[in-house]
């Protein structure tokens, strides 16, 4: 018989009507308590009641016994509980329960052990926060101090290498554009006829700088702009603003000084002994191009294309030139080389009465160099790195027009000539059509003009006879000296129509000034009295192509400009000199960002112990190290179980492996995510994740619950799901009083 549970509502007549029922669940009460006190007075025997409770044994909570077996007559409890006295069920508990009680005496055992650890690490670990986070004071304001004096130095060199950059623009302006030889000079000029001189410096210096060879941009001109504080971008020449150069306000002192990257850029060339560079250097990083080369479109091409498509050799590009060469080489290349004003101010530069000595050598050189290739059966087009050997291997048997055996070597000696000539040649040609470029796009102030003048001048190494032969070329006077004696085609020096250099009459004085006069008048003389014109006379004066032995200074008319440094007493280099006397103490600053270098060493040393000492205590707010500091005792600890073929490792707050055999390698299960206590259970779980991926599933994973114990160590491994890693730990960092009351100890 039993109370069956009725349907909620509405109520049905009393089920429990019968008087002897009634007596049977008040007994069944009575006998059942305390075990199913609440059940039964919840509802027993109500028509909503579940099920009757079933008995639980005193002394054996786990032995549940149903109604029918209360009062039966037979002792199932230990103690005899599910009888009444009247069956005289003997106490049998102590043999029965001795397992159980061994078992619950260890527990108890366990965690009084285990707690005292606990308790113990984490006293040990709060002691240590505090000390820690005293030590963490120290070391903070150490930290700060550093970065203090990192700051103190920086400013220290900040204010040396700006004091630099200042003097050098100063002294450009006052000392070298305003001395009175320097405005005697350019106060003979009109604008334009400024412009013309800067574009043929810059085709000088073109020619003169050779270690700027990968350049397509007059590095002078850009470098007589820093000095201006000017810039210019890429793609900008529409910009007038940005065409116009900058200078930006000191965002420290708010004084309208020039940008810091620029005052780098001034320092660095100069203490890297004078060399142009015009890129902006972003600090510890790449040197990233600050500005643009202005005959950008031919600067990304392949020069041995090129100079294979360029037929009349002239460093320029005709348009049918490129049309030939549109099946083979595709029309991009086309538009490149055709669009845009390069082209037309390459030709220009080519066209100019300057250029016309360098025009005439790149025909003459290119037959030279055909005739060179025909006779040593090599490409014309080579890269310039063919070998001695291979060389002298064909030339063994090379022979020249009238079959006379040649000499192989001197054949490569005079190719190697004529090609750098070209090179030079060439370059000057791109570095003057940039400056022309830049012109055509930009509007600078006669001051401006002036010293971008000045600049180009210094920066390009020109000397005073070449500013004197660029004026024979542009100043207006001297057209007539022009137009008598044509360059080209004749095998007189090129200036010698020129010689003695005569002076013009401008602004009611003689002009250029007598310092240049001078220095031309020495060139004169020595053109008249070297070998080199009566050379060049009798190359030219032969009908078919001779391959000369050497190339002679002024073959065809055309002498490689000498850098200004290297000419003894050049007049400029007077004017020049106070900007190569600046005084600039490389040492001093080098010794402050090695010491700027050291300081930001110790600073980042501190740092870096600054925030392991915060993860050894547990970050700012203890976290990391679980509930009051407990993970502490374990933390950066492994353990490992072997289980099967495989040991299991698990790190605390490192890495979980499952290694095979002996041990070495391992299959990776994941990494440390944390530890979080399980909301029913109490028990604290520890996560490891994103492992070596599971062939054909998820990413291998662990999790380790943990129970109480005495010690820390695994006791169990298993894989319920593929690569799907569960273990079971004792620790005592389980055994706090959660544990206690839910282990009912
Ligand atoms: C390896 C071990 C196993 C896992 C399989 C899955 O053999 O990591 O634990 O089940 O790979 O392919």
């Amino acid at each position: 018989m039993q109370c069956n549970p009725a349907p909620p509502a509405p109520l049905p007549a009393p089920i429990i009507s019968d008087p002897l029922m009634l007596i049977w669940c008040a007994l069944l009460c009575v006998a059942l308590l305390p075990v199913a006190v609440l059940s039964c007075f919840s509802s027993p025997c109500s028509p909503s009641a579940p099920p009757p409770p079933l008995f639980a044994c005193p002394q054996q909570p786990t032995l549940l016994l149903p109604p029918s077996r209360i009062h039966d007559g037979i002792c199932d409890c230990c103690d005899g509980k599910d009888e009444p006295p009247s069956a005289r069920c003997p106490d049998i508990c102590d043999r029965v329960l001795k397992k159980e009680r061994e078992a619950r005496a260890k527990r108890e055992a366990s965690f009084r052990a285990g707690s005292q650890r606990r308790e113990a690490d984490l006293a040990e670990f709060a002691r240590k926060r505090e000390s820690t986070l005293r030590g963490l004071e120290g070391m903070e304001a150490q930290a700060t101090a550093a970065s203090e004096e990192v700051e103190a130095v920086e400013r220290q060199i900040r204010t040396l290498k700006r004091e630099y950059a200042n003097a050098r623009m100063s002294t450009m302006r006052d000392a070298v554009a305003g001395s009175p030889d320097m405005v005697e000079l350019l106060n003979g000029l009109e604008r334009e006829e400024m412009q013309h001189l800067i574009v043929h410096a810059c085709q000088v210096a073109g020619e003169i700088l050779t270690s700027e060879k990968e350049s397509d941009t007059c590095v002078a001109l850009r470098m007589a702009g820093l000095d201006l504080a000017l810039t210019w971008d890429d793609d900008d020449y529409d910009n007038a603003d940005k065409m116009k150069g900058k200078v930006e306000v000191d965002k420290e002192s708010g004084k309208a000084e020039v940008s810091w990257d620029l005052v780098q850029l001034l320092f660095e060339n100069a203490s890297n002994g004078g060399s142009l560079n015009w890129m902006q250097n972003s600090r510890g990083g790449k040197a990233t191009r600050r500005r643009l080369d202005e005959v950008d479109d031919i600067d990304d091409v392949d020069y041995d294309y090129m100079a294979s498509v360029d037929e009349d050799y002239d460093g320029a590009f005709a348009g049918d030139e490129i049309d030939k060469n549109d099946e083979l080489h595709g029309d991009d290349q086309k538009d490149d080389l055709v669009e845009g004003k390069e082209k037309e101010f390459i030709d220009e530069v080519k066209a100019s009465h300057f250029s016309k000595t360098r025009s005439s050598f790149l025909a003459r050189s290119k037959d030279v160099l055909e005739a060179i290739a025909g006779i040593l059966d090599v490409p014309l087009q080579e890269d310039g790195e063919d070998t001695e050997t291979e060389e002298g291997a064909k030339g063994e048997t090379a022979k020249d027009n009238s079959g006379a055996k040649i000499d192989p070597a001197t054949y490569t000696m005079v190719r190697h000539a004529l090609r750098s000539r070209e090179d030079a040649i060439r370059r000057g040609f791109r570095w003057a059509a940039s400056a022309k470029l830049l012109f055509a796009f930009s509007n600078h102030s006669d001051e401006n003009l002036r010293r971008l003048v000045v600049g180009t001048l210094y920066y390009g190494q020109l000397s005073a006879v070449q500013v004197w032969q660029i004026f024979q070329s542009i100043l207006p006077e001297y057209a007539t000296v022009r137009s008598e004696t044509p360059i080209i085609d004749t095998c007189a020096s090129p200036w010698a129509s020129s010689c003695p250099p005569k002076p013009i009459h401008r602004k009611g004085a003689n002009y250029p000034p007598s310092y240049i006069l001078a220095a031309a008048d020495v060139f004169c003389e020595q053109q008249a009295s070297s070998g080199h014109i009566q050379e060049a006379c009798a190359a030219q004066a032969e009908e078919s192509i001779t391959i000369p032995s050497s190339i002679p200074d002024g073959y065809y008319g055309y002498t490689s400009p000498v850098k200004r440094s290297d000419i003894k007493g050049d007049p400029l280099s007077a004017i020049f000199a106070p900007m190569d006397n600046i005084p600039l103490d490389t040492v001093e600053v080098d010794a402050l960002e090695t010491r700027k270098k050291d300081l930001e060493r110790s600073k980042k040393d501190t740092e870096r112990s600054i925030n392991d000492t915060w993860k050894d205590i547990g970050g700012k707010d203890g976290a990391q190290m679980g509930q009051d500091g407990e993970l502490h005792a374990m933390a950066n600890k492994c353990y490992d179980i072997l289980a099967g073929r495989y040991t299991y490792e698990v790190c605390i707050f490192g890495g979980a492996t499952q290694k095979e055999g002996d041990g070495s390698g391992g299959t990776n299960l994941g990494q440390w995510k944390g530890m979080d206590i399980h909301e029913s259970t109490g028990r604290r779980v520890m996560k490891w994740a994103n492992g070596q991926k599971c062939w054909n599933g998820p990413s291998r994973s662990a999790t380790v619950y943990l129970t109480c114990g005495a010690e820390n160590k695994l006791t169990s491994a298993t894989e319920p799901d593929t690569c799907r890693y569960v273990f079971e730990m004792e620790s005592y960092i389980a055994c706090d009083g959660d544990y206690r009351v839910r282990a009912g100890l």
